[in-house]
């Protein structure tokens, strides 16, 4: 009876993700994204890293917003996989807002 006790408690804590450190990182990018393509690359190359939750990129605000699972990986694990597509990131702080340059989309590499 014991075991089974502890069991479901086992069973509900892994259901509930309990004791999971679930963390938010809000990253601007250098080059800027300027359209979908870039959003896109962004989001299909990080998307699969490991401890990434969700991903959600804001061209308006050149903000990308992560949701990690701060047991599984890093801020600076997250950062280095942006290097690996050759983006630059960097923590937006809160209430800071990003100057948005408009780009020329000729200049654009992802499309
Ligand atoms: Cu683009």
């Amino acid at each position: 009876m014991r075991k089974i006790l502890l069991f479901l408690a086992v069973m509900f804590m892994a259901l509930t993700g309990f004791g999971k450190d679930i963390k938010t990182l809000v990253l601007t990018t250098t080059p800027q994204m300027h359209c979908e393509s870039c959003e896109n690359k962004i989001k299909n190359n990080i998307r699969f890293e490991k401890g990434i939750k969700s991903i959600e990129t804001d061209i308006s605000a050149q903000t990308v917003t992560i949701v990690y699972d701060a047991d599984k990986t890093t801020e600076e694990a997250i950062i280095q996989a942006f290097s690996k597509i050759n983006y630059t990131v960097r923590k937006v702080s809160e209430g800071e807002k990003v100057e948005h340059h408009n780009h020329d989309s000729s200049k654009c590499g992802n499309m």
